[in-house]
This record gives C-alpha cells, sequence and structure tokens, in this order.
C-alpha cells in the first residue's frame, strides 16, 4: 500500500489534501512513488475542496487555443460545458487564443467568471501550433495570468466536460494520466525514444496526457517556458520529438515530478469501452475528423 513518505508535504494546500482517503479505492494506484496523491472518484469529499478555495479566494485561469477550423468544430462545446463542469462557484477566466478573435462564439458567463481573447498567429504545420502553446502560455501568465490567478488548467479544445471537474484538482503542479496507456507496461509508452531530441527517455513514471495540465502559475510558467526552451533547441538541430508538445511534456514532468496527478476520469476516451475503473467521466475526448483535418 501507498503511504506519504514521512515529512513528505504537499506544497499547496496541504491539510485539504491529507483529507484525501488513500484507501477508498483499492482497484487502483492512488499515490505515485514519491507521495503524490492520483486522484479518483470517490477519493475525496467535493464540498471539503470547494470550501477551503472558496475561503482562500482561489481563482483559476484556463487556457485553450482554437486555431483554423477548431473553432468552429470545437470551441463553443467545450466553452460551454466548461461553464456547466469546470471549477463551479469559483472565480475563472477563460484565455482563447486563437487566428479569428471576431469567430469566437458568444457564451452565456456566470457571475465571477470573465473570458479574454488573445490573438495569435496561424503557424502552417499543425505540430507547430501544437507546439507553440507552450510558449504562449508562459508569456501569457507573465503578462496576465500571474496578476490575476493563483492556478492555471491547459485543454486541448477537442474534448467536452460531462461532469464535475473541481477544485479537487487544484495543486502546485497538476499532470494527468493518459487515458490510453495507463494501464500499459512502460515500452508502450509513446515516449521520444531519438537521443538527438531533448525530450528524449529511456523511461519515466506514467505517460501523461499534454491535453490536460495544471498547477500554481509559478509551476505551469517554468513547465511551459522548459517545454518550450526544448522545441527550439530541437528546431535548430532539426530533429522534432514523436509526440511534439507532449514528448516535452513527459519529459519535463519526469524531471519535476508532478504533486498531483489525475486519474484518467479526467479526460476519457468514450472510444475505448467500458472500464469498471472509470467510475465517473468528467471530461471526454470530441471526435477526431483527421482525414479532413489533418491535410
Ligand atoms: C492539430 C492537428 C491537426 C490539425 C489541426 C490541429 C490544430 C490544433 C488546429 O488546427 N487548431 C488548433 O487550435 N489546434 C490546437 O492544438 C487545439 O487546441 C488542439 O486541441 C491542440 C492539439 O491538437 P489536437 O487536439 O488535434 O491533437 P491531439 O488530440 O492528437 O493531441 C495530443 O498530441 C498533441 C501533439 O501532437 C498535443 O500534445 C496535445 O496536447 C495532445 O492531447
Ligand atoms: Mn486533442
Amino acid at each position: 500500500k501507498c503511504q506519504l513518505p514521512p515529512g513528505m508535504k504537499l506544497r499547496t494546500s496541504d491539510h485539504v489534501d491529507n483529507s484525501l482517503d488513500l484507501w477508498s479505492r483499492n482497484d487502483v494506484e492512488t499515490c505515485t512513488s514519491w507521495g503524490a496523491p492520483i486522484i479518483w472518484e470517490g477519493m475525496f469529499d467535493p464540498d471539503v475542496y470547494d470550501k477551503h478555495h472558496k475561503k482562500m479566494d482561489t481563482s483559476v485561469a484556463l487556457t485553450v487555443f482554437a486555431i483554423g477550423r477548431y473553432l468552429e468544430i470545437y470551441l463553443k462545446d467545450f466553452l460551454s460545458s466548461a461553464e456547466r463542469y469546470f471549477m463551479v462557484g469559483l472565480p475563472v477566466t477563460y484565455y482563447v487564443f486563437t487566428d479569428a478573435p471576431k469567430k469566437v462564439p458568444e457564451v452565456q458567463l456566470t457571475a465571477g467568471r470573465a473570458l479574454e481573447v488573445i490573438q495569435v498567429e496561424q503557424h502552417k504545420r499543425w505540430q507547430d501550433i501544437s507546439m507553440m502553446r507552450m510558449q504562449t502560455i508562459a508569456d501569457t501568465i507573465e503578462t496576465h495570468i500571474r496578476h490575476r490567478n493563483q492556478y492555471i488548467f491547459c485543454f486541448d479544445v477537442d474534448q467536452v466536460f460531462v461532469g464535475r471537474f473541481g477544485s479537487e484538482a487544484l495543486g502546485d503542479s497538476v499532470a494527468i494520466l493518459h487515458a490510453y496507456f495507463y494501464q500499459s507496461p512502460q515500452e508502450e509508452y509513446t515516449y521520444d525514444r531519438n537521443p538527438n531530441s531533448t525530450a528524449f527517455m529511456e523511461t519515466g513514471d506514467f505517460y501523461y496526457h499534454a491535453a490536460v495540465f495544471g498547477g500554481t502559475w509559478r509551476s505551469v510558467r517554468n513547465l511551459t517556458a522548459s517545454c518550450h526552451k526544448g522545441i527550439m533547441r530541437d528546431k535548430k538541430n532539426q530533429v522534432e520529438a514523436l509526440w511534439h508538445d507532449e514528448s516535452h511534456l513527459n519529459k519535463y514532468l519526469w524531471l519535476h515530478k508532478p504533486s498531483k496527478v489525475l486519474s484518467p476520469e479526467y479526460c476519457w476516451a468514450s472510444e475505448i469501452g467500458y472500464n469498471r475503473q472509470i467510475h465517473v467521466q468528467r471530461l471526454l475526448w470530441a471526435e477526431k475528423y483527421y482525414s479532413t483535418l489533418r491535410t
């Protein structure tokens, strides 16, 4: 059984995380080898977290990129579902990055929630659209987010909230187990295996999904700035990591362990089918249109 190592302190909202019941789920791993909780449904009392963060005046930033066709296809459902399920009851600032600000749909926001649209350029290659998010997030944390929000979550846009994604997910540095790999052996993880890339790694802890990551503004700024550096060094050396920004994210999180890990309930793929360990679905992958979009 996993136990928090003696003296191990989770830096943010300790006493809240110490109220987690690591033993309430015996069918899954609920604690990493370095003492970070892995959050599964049934381990926490949502009210304890919500009360704590209301008292602390916690404010959360959400970043999402919707460039080119992804704006029309995914953004409206993403935002309106976030209004129903993401950090309900807490102040949230949405930062929408797009090449076409005028096309951002009207979404009815509840009190305390705001939306900012920031224009970014549209890179020609989709790999660059995906990777450049690291730099843009790092920059926006410095210019906007750090002055307004203690915490930040960064999302892919091609997903829809379908259940509570609440304050239990907040922490100093938060990563998510990839739905496709959380039961796979290490050898199957799609880490970057090319020694010439800065994202190269031979072993790791988990395979994290880049569609969801978060933490305090400081820790996400460090993560995104570091990943961006790796991406630029690779470009100079004319290499590209196997899964782009996701490879760099995995490398960083191996060297800088997250303080909290989210179960795949927080980013599930319906196409995987029924899985008895998934007690609740909170965020689902939206449909992919690869053949029309990845051309
Ligand atoms: C991406 C791929 C092919 C064609 C278009 C795009 C695209 C992405 C786009 O035209 N416009 C756009 O805004 N994006 C943004 O990049 C959008 O926020 C999207 O969610 C994100 C990542 O692209 P996505 O969702 O198509 O890639 P996935 O779901 O295969 O993502 C995983 O792998 C990526 C790296 O290849 C990233 O690491 C991503 O975080 C992972 O979930
Ligand atoms: Mn995606």
